[in-house]
């Protein structure tokens, strides 16, 4: 099993790649936007109380994504690996994820991070903001939050899998083809070493 976290700001890609990356390399995705947006389109419990943390930008707490990543595992027992997208984005998850991919026998490959410059994503999330629906998407005010949560939580992610010299940086901004070659020739060279 070769799992992939395809890490980085809110708007660098993540969601574009991985739909890219699971063809190619025939993993299971898991984005926990995706599925904190299904909660909320459901109105489920766990959608409403997600959704009051997006509106504002802000992070949902990390039991409910946690809860949700594990049930999402426990679902798909016999896949080639995990493309995580969106997740983890605290300590605290990275954490739980390690936990939770142990009991699995399993572990993180590599954490591929997407770099890109903080007028290039708000650009980004305001274009899309002008067709995808999303109500976190067409505030500018919303989209500059989430960045400053990005920073004040969420690059934590990148020291903590830094420690175990897992993290490889790539250029985020380019054309969407020759970004998902970058990614596709790390993976290469990581899952051969593996
Ligand atoms: P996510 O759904 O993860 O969304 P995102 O970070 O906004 O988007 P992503 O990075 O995937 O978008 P992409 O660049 O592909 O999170 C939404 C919210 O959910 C969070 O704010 C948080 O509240 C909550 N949440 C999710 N996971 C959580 C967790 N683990 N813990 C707590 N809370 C959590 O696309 C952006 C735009 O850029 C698109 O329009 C795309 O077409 C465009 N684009 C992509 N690549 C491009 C390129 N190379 N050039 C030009 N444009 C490009």
């Amino acid at each position: 099993m070769f799992n992939i976290i395809l890490f980085g700001p809110p708007g660098s890609g993540k969601g574009t790649q991985s739909e890219k990356l699971i063809s190619k390399f025939g993993l299971k995705h898991l984005s926990t936007g995706d599925l904190l947006r299904t909660e909320i389109a459901a109105q489920t419990p766990l959608g409403l109380e997600a959704k009051s943390f997006m509106d504002k930008g802000q992070l949902v707490p990390d039991e409910v994504v946690i809860g949700m990543i594990s049930s999402a595992l426990d679902a798909n027992p016999h896949v080639g690996g995990f493309l995580f997208d969106g997740f983890p984005r605290t300590e605290n998850q990275s954490i739980a994820l390690d936990k939770l991919l142990n009991l699995k026998q399993t572990e993180i490959g590599v954490v591929l991070a997407l770099s890109v410059s903080e007028e290039e994503l708000v650009n980004r999330l305001l274009n899309r903001g002008l067709t995808s629906g999303r109500t976190d998407d067409n505030n500018e005010e919303v989209i500059r939050a989430r960045i400053a949560e990005y920073h004040r939580k969420t690059s934590a992610v990148a020291d903590y899998y830094t420690r175990f010299n897992k993290v490889v940086t790539i250029p985020g901004e380019g054309t969407v083809d020759e970004i998902f070659e970058s990614l596709s020739a790390e993976i290469d060279r990581r899952s051969v070493a593996a």
